[in-house]
């Protein structure tokens, strides 16, 4: 154990803090990725947010945008439990929940069939359950569940624009005012349409935008162009991790702008710097489907500070 995992410990409660190295399997959507732990032992997590934060250090820690638990669940097939890489706890996550869905099928857990063979899981989460499918070619279909529109719901502090909805508000960040609308997928999100997302500047406008005062539990901040109705480019600024390659419910809320705002149809692919999402907002059910990939990468174990 090197010199800096034995000062932690130490920091961190002497003895009783070295405790069994934590095992992990990693997995990444769109590189997106998290350390994923087997935690259907135990309705407590193996590591808390703070050692979940240090785990997630790409330099003094294994490296990752969060850590999730596989945990039992009373209600539900199981229960997911996910820490940002700065020790924040999200409702929801949407590359993650796919990570979930691969894992519990890597672990041998086989789910309940799914119509075209695959296997389907329900997992309880901070945002209700949501229900991954493990599909027969190899990527996952998620029923994210309906999207939360009501600005005060989000939450978002901005006077209601469009019904009890905030659509294309003004928000001013960075000494620029964007036109932002306010989506919760069981988490927060703030879209703004721009002109080129590949060049916008996300570490300037990104952290005033995660940070904004109109969001009291701060918010996921999405910059998208639109190329057509059916398809986008976007990059994502996320609440308690920064910029990350992709974000599974940031997509899902941009589709939902994009459908509000009548610059993309309700079904789209929505382009981020990790990889392409399929995204639909169906009108049979005003639930989203969002359809992607989730790879394991390696397994191994860290010590605990
Ligand atoms: O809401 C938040 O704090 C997010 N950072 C949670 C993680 C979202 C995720 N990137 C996703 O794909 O939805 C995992």
């Amino acid at each position: 154990m090197g010199a800096r995992w034995v000062f932690l410990a130490l920091a961190c409660g002497g003895a009783a803090a070295l405790r069994p190295a934590l095992k992990f399997r990693k997995y990444e959507g769109l590189g997106n990725d998290f350390l994923v732990v087997d935690n259907r032992g135990s309705a407590t997590p193996l590591a808390t947010p703070a050692e979940a934060a240090a785990l997630c250090d790409r330099h003094f820690g294994v490296g990752g945008d969060g850590v999730i638990f596989v945990m039992p669940s009373t209600n539900a097939d199981f229960k997911m439990t996910i820490y940002n890489a700065d020790g924040s706890e999200p409702e929801m996550c949407g590359n993650g929940i796919r990570c979930m869905a691969r894992c519990l099928a890597d672990l041998g857990e086989a789910g309940t069939p799914a119509d075209d063979g695959g296997a389907r899981f329900v997992i309880e989460t901070g945002a209700g359950p949501i229900v991954p499918v493990l599909r027969a070619d190899g990527l996952v279909t998620v029923d994210m569940g309906e999207p939360i529109l009501a600005g005060a719901d989000v939450p978002c502090a901005l006077a209601p624009t469009s019904g009890d909805m905030v659509v294309d508000a003004p928000l001013d960040a960075g000494g620029v005012t964007f036109a932002v609308t306010a989506v919760s997928m069981g988490n927060p999100h703030c879209v703004a349409f721009v002109d080129d997302a590949a060049a916008f500047d996300l570490a300037t406008f990104g952290p005033p935008v995660e940070a904004h005062a109109a969001f009291p539990e701060k918010v996921n901040a999405e910059f998208v162009d639109v190329v057509d109705k059916t398809k986008c480019n976007m990059v994502v600024y996320e609440r308690g991790c920064g910029p990350t390659l992709a974000c599974g419910t940031g997509a899902c809320a941009v589709a939902v702008a994009g459908a509000l705002t009548g610059r993309l149809d309700r079904a789209c692919e929505v382009r981020l710097p990790g990889g392409p999402l399929a995204i639909e907002w169906a009108e049979r059910d005003n639930r989203v489907y969002m359809t992607g990939p989730a790879q394991f990468a390696f397994s191994g174990e860290a010590p605990l500070p």
